[in-house]
């Protein structure tokens, strides 16, 4: 854990700056979230972080907010693959983008209306990967060092499922997972990991962070983790 410890001061000064975002609009909103993003408040159980900042909460499971320039940015594609690759910004930027405008749910329970989303189809990085025959999941690292998700090759090659790059019309913030993170439309939050490093092609599905530690790896809202009140 490499996050500043935080103290109720500070966390109480931020929670009076989140108000008074909120007040200021968005531009307010973007200036907090990469200047105080990083002085992320921790829960009682150390695992997570989260601030109320516009109307998402941001997680963080090391405490810390990791940054990586739009410049030194690679996405990395290995494992089952024809092709390698080592995607940078501009060459996901200039693939051919898609937009999805959703809901956003935590299965903790917050949710948020009508979120706006852009990216790549993370199918599209695929195809441009050449997945091979003996290909089932891929398995999905963050550059925070810690966190990990998973997806079967069905799943990941779904319409709504992105390799995104804005957030209502702007582009990621480090707290929301920028420069680049996946979308999982159709999940819980949690499928959707943050600052996101590299893909693995794989044989078979391998638990992220949070399945590790009891959660559905197949996390559709409405249908897992015994969440069916939240069904839309
Ligand atoms: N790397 C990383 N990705 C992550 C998380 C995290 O702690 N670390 N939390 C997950 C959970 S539980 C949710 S609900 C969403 C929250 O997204 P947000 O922080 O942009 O609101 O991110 C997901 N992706
Ligand atoms: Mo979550």
């Amino acid at each position: 854990m490499d996050g500043a410890p935080v103290g109720r001061r500070v966390f109480l000064g931020l929670l009076g700056a989140g108000a008074a975002g909120i007040l200021w609009g968005s531009n307010a909103q973007r200036w907090l979230e990469q200047r105080v993003g990083p002085y992320l408040a921790k829960d009682g159980t150390g695992l997570s972080a989260l601030l109320p900042i516009g109307r998402f909460r941001i997680y963080s499971v090391t405490g810390s907010m990791p940054h990586r320039g739009h410049g030194e940015y690679r996405l990395r594609v290995s494992g089952l693959v024809d092709r390698p690759l080592a995607l940078s910004y501009p060459e996901l930027r200039a693939m051919p983008p898609t937009g999805l405008t959703r809901d956003f749910q935590c299965v903790t329970g917050w949710r948020v209306f009508e979120v706006q989303w852009k990216g790549v189809r993370l199918a599209d990085v695929l195809e441009r990967a050449g997945v091979q025959e003996s290909a089932k999941a891929l398995r999905f690292r963050s550059f925070d060092g810690t966190y990990t998700e998973s997806l079967t090759l069905k799943q990941a090659r779904r319409d709504d499922v992105l390799v995104a790059y804005e957030l209502e019309g702007e582009e990621l913030s480090d707290a929301h997972g920028g420069p680049v993170r996946l979308y999982v439309a159709p999940m819980y939050g949690y499928k959707s990991i943050k600052w996101l490093d590299r893909i693995e092609v794989t044989d078979e599905v391998v638990p992220g962070y949070w399945e590790e530690r009891g959660y559905d790896v197949d996390a559709w809202i409405g249908r897992s983790n015994n969440r069916d009140d939240n069904a839309p």
